[in-house]
């Protein structure tokens, strides 16, 4: 839907009919036809007068479509709204964030997106710059001199042009930087008096057909030679797939790959989908940290290859109790281009025999064509899971709700016969319920690890997935949902159709683990855990909240037959265009495979 002049009801006769697209009149005119060029679909945002000449432009100069303005209540929303989009949709689209305030909402999004590799482009507003133009107040204290340093540690650019010609070349720098690899969002920061300029003579656009994306490096052939014949000699060869490209092709190759040396593939759930889950080699169920199995597999490794792990050295020592694994190492990864003193994404120094600065999807397309031809492995794990997969659910905490694993079990097979997309799983979600085949049947988590980035990551992706045969489902804590609620209003404006269940415990749960460990480590009560953390008396009405906002709101559900029944309701509702949420009340605990992880890293363990 596009919110035209003509549609809205108060808008009088005389303004009704946006004029066709015109002449660029003004500097923000030779903007928006930029990002017109550009085929850029959507820019999200939050209203705000230094970017008042931009809105009109996008409104006025183009007719509010291509890009069409996303309405958001909040910047952090229109941030993960877009974070959201361009993981489902594999290209990003702009966000407009008015001068600092704006900024500032939007900083912890941003950081989430920064630290997923996902790209974005960031239009701010600033000034007036130049003083004589500003007006008394409210101009001075949303004028800062150097915007882009809010965001300097976590973006992969920042700008701010001095003229209409100047923006031009930086948002198209700009646009490119974002998504070149590592991927990330840049920022661009407007002046409201060169926005608001009158342009005496035409500004040429760029010609985009003459800066087409820049192509990425290839893996050296004497780090592809070296890697295979590493494989070839290897019995106990270990996969460590962590950031690849979201591509169906490259997730075949990666099957390709394993098959043929026999290797076992470990997969992260804090990215997305990389690895069929229910492969026979893939034998330990994606978590947030290593299991059990996956720690046993990395010590009885004797080559492990990382394509671009998350913390490859972290997890490498924490397997190995604090020291270096036995096996040979190949680090496959171009993060090493993003690295910067601010924040310490960069993780641990990973040990590696062979370290390649190359997309990792491009080392296994190489190694591949170099050990293809050879006689496939059995497609037999060198090491069986211990865990059998957890077939009954464990008996609830409480009677009046359901245990997070029942939850997940009734959630996954419902929703099997209906091609779900996973937008986002919560927390204590327990990897064994994970079936993927399919780079979108799991779009990945976070990346910063800032809660409330679920509800506006659920609207940005379920956008893209829009006219699919995908149903877009969403798993939230409710800590998460609360956080970013005012996303599903976005949602329902634009008939975004998604499925959000709420596993609701009522709390901050999380946080109740390192209450508990505490609690343990200074001989204080555990029985206190949950003070300062629950959130009951009152429990918020989670699907009204949702109602209050025009989606479907339904519960809340405290048994697997209430939630059956809700899902029947919701999915009609959802395949009919509806944003449905479910609130499914859970008990405050994780399984006991979850916890027993968590804890572990809770205590530092190595
Ligand atoms: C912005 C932000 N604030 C606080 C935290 C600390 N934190 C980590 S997990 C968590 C609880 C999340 O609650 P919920 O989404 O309900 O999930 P649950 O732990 O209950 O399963 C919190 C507060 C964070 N990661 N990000
Ligand atoms: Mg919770």
């Amino acid at each position: 839907m596009t919110d035209s002049v003509a549609a809205n009801p108060d808008a009088p006769a005389a303004v009704a009919a946006a004029p066709a697209p015109s002449r660029a009149a003004w500097g923000s005119d030779a903007i928006a036809d930029l990002l017109r060029a550009l085929d850029i679909e959507f820019i999200a945002l939050t209203p705000g007068a230094s970017f008042r000449g931009l809105h009109d432009s996008l409104v006025n100069h183009l007719g509010n479509t291509r890009p069409e303005i996303l309405l958001c209540v909040h910047e952090e929303t229109a941030v993960a709204i877009a974070h959201g989009y361009a993981r489902a949709a594999r290209r990003p689209i702009a966000v407009a964030l008015h001068a600092n305030v704006g900024l500032m909402h939007a900083t912890m999004a941003i950081f989430n997106a920064w630290c997923d590799r996902v790209p974005m482009l960031l239009l701010g507003g600033v000034g007036p710059v130049d003083a004589v133009h500003r007006r008394p107040w409210v101009d001075w204290i949303h004028t800062s001199r150097d915007l882009g340093a809010l965001v300097r540690g976590y973006t992969k650019w920042d700008d701010q042009p001095g003229s209409v010609a100047a923006a031009l070349e930086s948002i198209l720098r700009g646009w490119r930087i974002a998504q070149a690899e590592p991927q990330g969002p840049v920022y661009v920061s407007l002046d409201a008096g060169l926005q608001e300029q009158a342009l005496t003579a035409p500004v040429p656009l760029p010609e985009i057909e003459r800066f087409p994306a820049s192509m990425a490096a290839a893996p050296p052939p004497e780090a592809i030679r070296e890697t295979a014949r590493m494989l070839e000699d290897a019995r106990r060869p270990l996969l460590m797939i962590g950031r690849v490209w979201p591509e169906p092709a490259a997730f075949e190759r990666r099957v390709a790959l394993a098959e043929c040396i026999g290797a076992i593939a470990l997969t992260d759930i804090k990215t997305g989908a990389s690895f069929p889950t229910q492969h026979p080699l893939h034998p330990f169920p994606p978590s947030l940290y290593a299991s059990g199995g996956a720690s046993e597999a990395i010590r009885q490794a004797d080559a492990i290859v990382s394509l671009d792990w998350i913390d490859l050295g972290g997890t490498l020592r924490q397997a190995c109790g604090g020291a270096l694994p036995r096996a040979r190492i190949v680090q496959c990864s171009l993060d090493p281009y993003v690295h910067n003193g601010w924040n310490m994404d960069y993780q641990t120094l990973p040990p590696a025999d062979v370290s390649i600065l190359a997309p990792p999807d491009a080392l296994v397309a190489e190694l591949l064509a170099e050990l293809g031809a050879r006689e496939r492995a059995p497609a037999r794990p060198w090491l069986q899971a211990e865990e059998a997969p957890q077939a009954a659910a464990p008996a609830p905490a409480q009677r009046d709700r359901m245990a997070l694993a029942e939850l997940a079990r009734v959630t996954t097979e419902t929703l099997a016969r209906y091609r779900p997309a996973y937008i986002r799983l919560p927390l204590g979600w327990p990897g064994e319920y994970c079936r993927f085949a399919h780079p979108l049947d799991y779009i990945g988590f976070d990346g910063g690890g800032g809660i409330g980035s679920g509800p506006g990551m659920t609207i940005g992706a379920a956008l893209a997935l829009r006219g699919g045969d995908r149903l877009p489902v969403a798993v939230l804590g409710d800590g998460d949902y609360l956080m970013g609620l005012t996303a599903l209003w976005t949602g329902v404006h634009y008939r975004v159709p998604a499925l959000i269940v709420v596993a609701n415990n009522e709390s901050f749960f999380n946080d109740e683990l390192h209450q508990e460990r505490m609690a343990r480590v200074r001989g204080r009560p555990v029985e206190n855990r949950w003070i300062g953390l629950r959130l009951s008396d009152p429990a918020p009405d989670l699907a009204a909240l949702a109602r209050g906002q025009g989606a479907n709101g339904y519960g809340p559900v405290r048994t697997v037959e209430a939630l059956a029944r809700a899902f029947e309701e919701a999915i009609e509702a959802v395949r009919g265009g509806a944003l449905a949420v479910i609130d499914a009340r859970v008990a405050p605990e994780y399984s006991r495979a979850v916890s027993s992880s968590l804890m572990r890293n809770l205590q530092g363990e190595r």
